[in-house]
């Protein structure tokens, strides 16, 4: 430990740490905008800084160590005046349409100006007005409120391993952006939407399909579906202030239902129909003896991650849609059928905690007997503000279930949005339909938490099974990296995000300066949730459900017949 004083109060802070750290942990909230712990730690922003004594200038506390004796002060007129001049310089180029921006009440630099008292006054810099680029179905670029703080830069670089952004062009003129500021749709971006989550302003939004949604629900002529992923159950509560991990599943259908969606249904269902088919996809592969190992396609995330840099293995991908997709082509199959709706009719809504499940839907391989299966992708934050469109306090709305049958699901298709989860869920089933020695069990600990790579073996026929699970892209590449070294596993779950769907780049944004990118806390007090809603149902095991049972026997005949095939899977190629 070292000794410091700030505002002339004697404090002990860990050795190694910076001031801002220190700072902070004392209960002084500095303002930051740039700063995320171990990932950006440039110090460009300059809203941080601090009076040191000795020190001439004024110092960014983010990237200035601690020593024996320190005395600092954060809050001298000095210090105050300098950081609203910083904001006011901000502002002075920024686009200021707050009150039609997609982040009003929610954006940082917003919440510091007020906090530091800007004033619009003489600074009237020359303000961006480019108009943002909506080129792909998944993010917008608006170049006119990008606050160069580097965070989206950061994130997509040293936390998800990928890499797209890197300032181009020099001073007034600068902007964070992919190579020759080609589309994020034109290079090697996967949509995941965690640079979204790290944007403080609304430089960087997900594209948003709200008007589009609202249309089709107002057009009597259409029977519009609509279907929730698991995660948005533990985490649209957080838009309406509730306790992260909260859930409201019922008030989430009763919701949807004052919307007037047509037909109220849950992922979750097509999750446990995922289950039957990529378990037997498993087996079968490991009667044939290949491609092995199967990997997980769920994350479309990470489908992108690999069609992009490990192509070699996208035979090992499951030929299973995800389940939104597979969601959406028996909707639009056996669904309608059964209704008597012609499926041009019909349109799927998914409510999705992930950007790059707008990129999914969009894909040329999502289209069953030549009709899309999905026709749009929102957001947990688009459906919150839908919803506060129509004056609905979701908290206060009554339980209600999602329709049937299409809404029914198990405690493992809860557990898909974690990290794990989808591997936890089809190890169950795989057990119990092989009836191996652990048949009985339902829990696989040592698949859950937030290390970044886990790992655990199980017996299966007889034979022993190597099973891996990584979250984050980072993570993903490690394990990738370890596969094309030699190392053998026999299944594998990736999911783009930190925590898994949970963590996703559709999820609410927390908008708090201390913790300006989701943290992994944060992402596993929602995963308590499922857990919960996993723990607390009758029917753990995805071939338990009745709904997905009676699927089989009126449709689909058994897991990988020619029509599930058709309808359920898919190929990708490199
Ligand atoms: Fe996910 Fe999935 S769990 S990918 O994280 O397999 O987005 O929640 O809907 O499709 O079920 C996301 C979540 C989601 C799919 C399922």
């Amino acid at each position: 430990l070292v000794n410091i004083f700030i505002n002339d109060e004697p404090v002990k802070v860990d050795k190694g740490t910076n001031v801002l750290e220190a700072c902070r942990e004392n209960g002084y909230e500095i303002p930051s905008l740039c700063y995320l712990k171990d990932l950006n730690t440039a110090g460009s922003c300059r809203v941080c800084v601090v009076e040191i004594e000795g020190s001439r200038n004024l110092q960014a506390a983010c990237v200035y160590p601690v020593t024996e004796g320190l005395r600092v002060h954060t809050n001298t007129p000095r210090v105050r005046r300098a950081r609203r001049r910083v904001v006011e310089l901000l502002l002075s180029e920024h686009n200021r349409e707050c009150t039609t921006c997609a982040r009003n009440l929610n954006c940082e630099l917003q919440t510091l100006a007020n906090k530091v008292g800007a004033r619009d006054g003489k600074l009237t810099g020359q303000h961006r007005h480019v108009p943002p680029v909506v080129k792909n179905p998944f993010i917008v670029r608006d170049y006119s409120k990008c606050i160069k703080c580097r965070r989206c830069e950061a994130i997509c670089k040293n936390k998800q391993g990928i890499g797209v952004y890197s300032p181009l062009y020099r001073g007034y003129d600068t902007v964070i952006a992919p190579a020759f500021q080609r589309d994020l749709g034109d290079v090697a971006c996967i949509a995941c939407g965690q640079c979204v989550l790290a944007c403080p302003t609304a430089s960087l939004t997900e594209r948003s399909y709200i008007d589009e949604v609202w249309k089709v629900i107002e057009d009597p002529s259409k029977h519009v579906v609509v279907q929730t992923a698991p995660a948005i159950q533990v985490s649209i509560g957080e838009e309406f202030n509730l306790p992260v991990g909260t859930v409201v599943s019922e008030k989430l259908a009763a919701g949807l239902r004052r919307m007037g969606f047509d037909s109220v249904f849950s992922t979750d269902f097509a999750a446990d129909l995922t289950i039957m088919e990529e378990g037997h996809e498993l087996l079968e592969r490991l009667d044939k003896g290949g491609p092995l190992p199967l990997i997980s396609s769920c994350s479309p995330g990470w489908i992108k991650l690999c069609e992009h840099f490990y192509p070699e293995y996208i035979d090992n991908i499951s030929t299973c849609k995800s389940p939104m997709e597979m969601f959406g082509a028996l909707a639009k199959t056996y669904y309608a059928e059964q209704q008597g709706i012609d499926p041009k009719d019909m349109v799927v809504v998914g409510v999705m905690p992930c950007t790059a499940k707008k990129f999914e839907a969009a894909r040329p391989e999502m289209e069953t007997y030549g009709i899309r299966d999905v026709d749009y992708v929102i957001t947990t934050r688009e459906l919150a503000k839908m919803l506060k469109q129509i004056d609905i306090d979701l908290k206060k709305l009554p339980d209600e279930n999602f329709d049937q049958p299409l809404g029914l699901s198990s405690g493992a298709a809860n557990l898909f949005a974690t990290s794990g989860g989808v591997m936890e869920a089809a190890i169950r089933t795989a057990l119990a339909l092989t009836e191996g020695k652990e048949m009985g069990r339902l829990e696989f600990k040592e698949l859950r938490g937030t290390e970044g790579v886990k790992e655990a073996e199980v017996e299966l026929k007889g034979k022993t099974v190597r099973l891996a699970v990584a979250h984050g892209t980072r993570n993903a590449r490690k394990l990738m990296e370890r596969l094309k070294k030699g190392e053998k596993f026999d299944f594998i779950e990736i999911m783009a995000c930190a925590g898994g769907c949970v963590g996703g780049g559709g999820q609410p944004i927390t908008n708090d300066p201390e913790k300006p990118e989701l943290t992994m806390e944060h992402r596993s007090n929602r995963a308590k949730g499922l857990f919960a809603l996993d723990l607390g149902k009758k029917m753990r095991r995805s071939h338990e459900n009745p709904a997905v049972i009676q699927v089989y026997k009126d449709y689909l005949g058994k897991p990988m017949s020619k029509k599930a095939k058709e309808i359920l899977h898919t190929k990708y190629t490199a």
